[in-house]
């Protein structure tokens, strides 16, 4: 039985209106309708036919404009009920009134049908069932294990707290980051036994809270932020200024890890933005002295490969170790990125740093970069030895958005060219897969005959609910306005949603994104998604473009906004 529903209400409300204006209105219409029978029968079906052609042209563009609003398309049951009308119009075509009142409804039917998603809202809730679940179970330790409603310690420091400061300061969540704030003023305390590593504790702390710091004004961000810089600096102690993987922040000493006395490549080089600006903040030269030394000693070291750097340096010697083997994902990545980020937050004036950044971006293009054999998916794979290995981390997805960044501050064409080659590569990763969600490791396929692109190995096939791809969108949204970036992003949110939510609150990570029906949750929320994958999130979907304007800010490694400096360094 047909019960109508409350689109059709409307319509027929709407219907209803229409027939009493009709009676006010009696006299201008039978003249028209007068009009309308002078003239000839052929003259009669042109206009007809043209007003239907109007109309068909009309509910097939419809889907496209509404998606560019942010709403979705006309429902079936509105489509259908439009046409029916359409089809009632022509049928009908002896009574032109009754014509005219058709394809009112129509437009009245299309407009009320738009169901506009706020997409930017859907961030924000995304943000509050996080911040739910992190506040009920785990309020105060570092993360939140969502599943067991318990939650996990690595430094002790409130980790999610800090690292997510900014992002609700940037969706407006007023109150959240009220009783955040408390918190870090009331609680927080970093003269603790505790051994941080140095490269986790400065993109995630510092980096936090410097940012909090710009966006709010509020000094006592700015006093905590030196307070764990001054106890991050015994870190640099080192025999060759390249500094130890870890600190004990309460005792004031450092130490590597227990297996090795090499640091990671990317660990030591992508604290630089932040020591760089706690000293442009303070007027205080140790923290920027320290990590430039880092750069001027791997700036001139032997062993590269054309710009491409080992993943290990040792904290003794000061030479890279494992050489032979260069990748851009994990343990190298935040070199190459904060090479270029280094330079804009600069100014442009360090011509080593984008000596570095160029002659690594020839590196990837003549060593590590290849096309699939199937779809020719242009990707950015590893080098073991002089033997490429066709597999790409999902960390690699920082990428596009680091060539695209690169471009608009005037490094070569072809670096943009790149960029949205590779984040369609990226995109892939995501939508060939069953949950519609990337696995942190692929390995691609060179075979033009074999049907897949990408396959995956029972052991990568987990997602940590990484940012790298969001963080790309984002920055290739800002700088090409093309929709399909947005739209890319909020089918990855859509999957976030349905297969990483857990319903007592936050989002947990999983461990088989090719297997819908259990993808396996691992029972952990990692701070980086509130810090930096639901902030890219909200970024992607805001049409206020001078919202941390990439001419003004430089992002950290962890989504943390740093103003790019008006002087140069000194
Ligand atoms: C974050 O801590 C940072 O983005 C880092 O550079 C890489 N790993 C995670 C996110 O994947």
């Amino acid at each position: 039985m047909y019960s109508p529903s409350r689109k059709d209400f409307i319509a027929l409300t709407l219907s209803d209106q229409h027939s009493r204006s009709y009676n006010n209105g009696k006299h201008r219409r039978q003249s028209c309708w007068r009009k309308w029978k002078q003239l000839s029968r052929l003259q009669r079906s042109l206009i007809l036919f043209l007003l239907a052609l109007l109309l068909i042209f009309g509910l097939l563009f419809y889907p496209s404009f509404s998606e560019q609003w942010g709403g979705r398309p006309l429902s079936p049951l509105s489509l259908a009920v439009s046409l029916l009308y359409l089809h009632a119009a022509i049928d009908v075509s002896q009574h032109a009134p009754v014509l005219c009142v058709c394809v009112c409804r129509m437009c009245l039917l299309c407009i009320v049908s738009v169901k506009p998603v706020d997409r930017l809202e859907m961030v924000r809730e995304a943000f509050r069932h996080a911040w739910k679940g992190y506040k009920e179970f785990a309020w105060g330790h570092d993360e939140l294990k969502p599943v067991s409603k318990s939650y996990g310690e690595w430094f002790g420091l409130g980790l999610t707290i800090i690292d997510a400061l900014d992002t609700m300061w940037i969706l407006g969540l007023k109150e959240e980051f009220e009783e955040a704030r408390k918190w870090v003023e009331t609680e927080l305390s970093f003269s603790k036994n505790v051994d941080v590593n140095l490269f986790e504790s400065t993109i995630r702390i510092l980096g936090g809270l410097l940012s909090t710091y710009h966006l709010t004004g509020d000094e006592m961000f700015l006093e905590k932020a030196k307070d764990i810089g001054l106890r991050l600096m015994p870190a640099f102690k080192t025999p060759s200024k390249i500094p130890f993987s870890d600190v004990n922040i309460g005792k004031g000493t450092a130490h590597p890890p227990r297996w090795t006395s090499d640091s990671t490549l990317a660990e030591v080089t992508s604290v630089q933005l932040e020591f760089r600006e706690l000293s442009r903040l303070t007027h205080d030269p140790q923290y920027q002295e320290v990590v430039n030394e880092v750069m001027r000693l791997v700036h001139k070291l032997p062993g590269k490969h054309d710009g491409l750097v080992p993943m290990f340096i040792n904290t003794n010697s000061g030479q890279f170790t494992h050489k032979g083997v260069f990748t851009l994902g994990a343990r190298a990545d935040s070199y190459y990125e904060y090479l270029l980020k280094q330079w804009i937050q600069g100014g442009k004036t360090e011509p080593d740093l984008l000596e570095d950044y160029l002659e690594a971006i020839e590196g990837v293009k003549k060593h590590l970069l290849r096309t699939s054999g199937p779809r020719k998916l242009t990707f950015v794979g590893e080098l073991n030895h002089n033997r490429f290995n066709p597999k790409m981390d999902h960390l690699v997805c920082f990428l596009p958005g680091t060539l695209a960044l690169g471009a608009h501050n005037g490094l070569p064409e072809d670096h943009m060219e790149l960029a949205l080659q590779l984040m369609e590569t990226c995109h892939q990763m995501y939508i060939q897969m069953e949950t519609g969600l990337s696995p942190e490791i692929v390995h691609f396929n060179l075979q033009p005959y074999d049907g897949r692109d990408v396959d995956v190995k029972p052991a990568d096939r987990h997602n940590l609910l990484r940012p790298e791809t969001v963080e790309s969108l984002f920055y290739l949204y800002r700088f090409t306005k093309d929709a399909k970036y947005r739209d890319w992003g909020w089918d990855i949110l859509e999957s976030f949603n349905k297969y990483t939510r857990v319903p007592s609150g936050g989002y947990t990570s999983i461990s088989n994104v090719r297997d819908p029906v259990n993808p396996g949750p691992r029972d952990k929320m990692e701070s980086f998604f509130l810090g930096e994958t639901l902030k890219y999130f909200y970024l992607l979907f805001s049409d206020d473009l001078e919202l941390l304007s990439l001419d003004k800010y430089v992002f950290n490694t962890e989504a943390h906004p740093l103003p790019i400096w008006q002087l140069p360094p000194v």
